[in-house]
């Protein structure tokens, strides 16, 4: 039996966390806290030395946690944590996430109280019971149940614009304090992920400086809890009880760190790999040379200015980081210098957009208006179709109203700007459009979405799809899967398939750049990049502000491998006009 080692030392951490929950030695229980660490940040792979025998050889393994290892990995199972897990209630180890209050009164609450899981342990704090006990009172039980409501909170993921927009002060901040020498921001945030566990900064400091940045970084107006403060990290929790983790490093450490601490994980494992394949070992201090017994030669750094320079070492070129997923961008970057990707400065134009007609906040006149100050030369106007009653979906009267005024609007604008009749047409259950041809036919282009009916079973959603897809007047297909970002799952839909189809009839698909949506999902790249998908990097702006949701469409885009060739919206007007006319 393989195992990975991630899993080894999930078991070991969890037998490190029972372990102090049954009262056991401290001592006896860091070890196997230790030897999980050890194991996570391992170069090899943990099998190589369980075959071998020399699982000793590695730093803080010893027999008995050795002995655990090879068990697990021959029976998978480890005596000393079945009987643990026997005598510990599982509900109860995530109470050792909660600040101010360790094992010993862990033990004592649950045996005393009888109670398992954390909403228990909450309503204990609130009613009284948790302060009646011996050694804990009502400050205490206060504060815990404060802190078991954030960590529900911070239990979810937040969506990009929420991370960004805590990540941006704290930022800011931090960027003008003395002795900052390099700042950035890395983890999931700067890879542009969908949604953020928790948002990590980086600077780069010399050692005199590092205690007092840690000192104003906890103080900060936005900090309502210190979750930990070490030499090299601390952390702390916002009022809507999101985490910040800052680290800082030696100056000369900071290119490796960030490469380390942008991740991913998937994305980090395989550079350490090709690392260990050219004689070197690569980890959050530096790149060093490997000495014969094949360990890390910390005496043996070699130079590095940059993340390039880094990624030169390892027989790559610069990798951005909204592609660091271990997505096939590795061997991409072996032979190629760069991909293309779109960037903000690329779009030119601004396609789906809501006016006052339907559920849009702003008159035509006025989101043009918004289009031209942020240096855009088309609009896209796109209110819903006459079966979105609830959205105030458009009669074929309105419409004809609507054209009029585009017409004039145009007129007046001449060569400098101009607004596209468009529609977001729902896609009937049936798949077919939301008005007649000879309507369709008059738009200058058609966004085809589904607004009800998402949960329908797989073969009935495709069925829908592929008749929008094909249907000759749909230019793109808006947000398709229909997910609200946290809130709600998208429709069951093979998008392989779809892509496809879509790229096959020459029909978009877009990226819907509004942070709840980020629709479509940047996984599906590849298969777009494979098949020549055409996409479009639209706002769905219901108000001038959501005209700004742009960049993060951007971003998407750019971890979804679209170059700007394959981004309608980074045409000219009069391109984007050929391009409706030819879809
Ligand atoms: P998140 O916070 O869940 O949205 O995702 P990340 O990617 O920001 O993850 P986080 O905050 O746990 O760690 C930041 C980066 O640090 C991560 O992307 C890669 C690196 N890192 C952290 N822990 C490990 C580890 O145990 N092994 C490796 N290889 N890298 C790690
Ligand atoms: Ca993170
Ligand atoms: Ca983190
Ligand atoms: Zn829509």
């Amino acid at each position: 039996m393989s195992i990975t080692n991630a899993e080894i030392a999930d078991r070991l951490r969890e037998i490190y966390q029972l372990m102090q929950l049954a009262g056991e030695n401290r001592f006896r229980a860091i070890a196997f806290d230790r030897a999980a660490q050890t194991i996570e940040s391992l170069n090899d792979d943990i099998n190589e030395y369980i075959e071998n025998d020399t699982l000793t050889n590695i730093k803080g393994i010893g027999d008995s946690i050795a002995e655990d290892i090879t068990s697990y990995a021959k029976t998978g199972t480890i005596e000393v944590l079945e009987s643990l897990r026997e005598q510990i209630p599982e509900g109860i180890i995530k109470w050792l996430e909660i600040s101010g209050l360790g094992p010993k009164n862990i033990a004592k609450i649950h045996q005393q109280l009888d109670i398992t899981e954390l909403d228990e342990l909450k309503e204990a704090c609130q009613d009284g019971r948790v302060a009646s006990l011996d050694g804990l009172g009502e400050k205490s039980a206060q504060k815990i149940a404060k802190s078991i409501e954030w960590m529900q909170q911070f239990d979810q993921r937040c969506r990009l614009d929420e991370a960004l927009d805590i990540a941006g002060p704290i930022y800011d901040f931090l960027k003008k304090l003395e002795g900052v020498e390099a700042i950035d921001v890395a983890g999931s945030l700067r890879r542009y992920k969908e949604t953020i566990g928790d948002v990590d900064i980086l600077i780069g400091a010399k050692e005199e400086d590092i205690d007092q940045l840690f000192d104003a970084f906890v103080d900060h107006e936005l900090v309502v809890e210190v979750l930990g403060r070490g030499e090299t990290k601390s952390s702390i929790r916002t009022e809507n009880g999101r985490q910040v983790d800052l680290r800082i490093v030696k100056p000369e450490q900071f290119a490796a760190a960030l490469m380390y601490f942008t991740g991913s994980k998937e994305h980090n494992v395989v550079l350490r790999q090709r690392a260990r394949e050219r004689g070197l070992s690569l980890n959050e201090y530096g790149l060093f040379k490997l000495n014969d017994e094949g360990d890390t030669n910390f005496e043996k750094p070699i130079d590095y200015d940059s993340e390039s320079d880094i990624y030169q070492h390892l027989d790559l070129n610069f990798i951005p980081p909204e592609l660091r997923e271990d997505h096939g961008e590795i061997t991409f970057y072996e032979e190629n210098e760069s991909m293309n990707l779109v960037e903000e400065g690329d779009i030119r134009g601004v396609i789906h957009a809501h006016s006052t007609y339907s559920d849009g906040k702003f008159s035509i006149k006025e989101m043009a208006e918004a289009c031209i100050e942020r240096g855009y030369e088309y609009l896209g106007i796109t209110d819903h179709s006459q079966t979105a009653a609830y959205a105030g979906g458009l009669s074929v009267d309105k419409i004809k109203e609507q054209w009029e005024e585009v017409d004039q609007l145009n007129e007046e604008y001449g060569s400098d700007f101009r607004i596209f009749k468009g529609i977001e047409s729902d896609i009937l259950s049936d798949g077919s459009l939301d008005y007649e041809n000879e309507i369709l036919e008059s738009f200058d282009f058609v966004i085809a979405s589904v607004h009800n009916g998402l949960g329908m079973n797989r073969p009935k959603m495709m069925n829908r799809f592929r008749t929008a897809i094909k249907n000759p007047f749909t230019s793109i297909v808006g947000h398709p899967t229909g997910r609200l970002l946290l809130k709600r799952d998208g429709s069951d839909l093979d998008m392989n398939e779809l892509i496809e189809l879509a790229a096959k009839h020459n029909t978009a698909i877009e990226i819907n750049a509004n942070p709840h949506r980020l629709d479509l999902d940047w996984r599906h790249g590849n298969k777009a990049k494979e098949v020549g998908l055409m996409s479009s990097i639209n706002p769905d702006a219901h108000s001038k502000k959501g005209i700004d949701h742009i960049p993060y469409g951007v971003h998407i885009a750019r971890k979804a491998k679209f170059e700007k060739e394959r981004i309608l919206n980074t045409k000219s007007k009069d391109e984007v006009a050929k391009w409706f006319a030819s879809s």
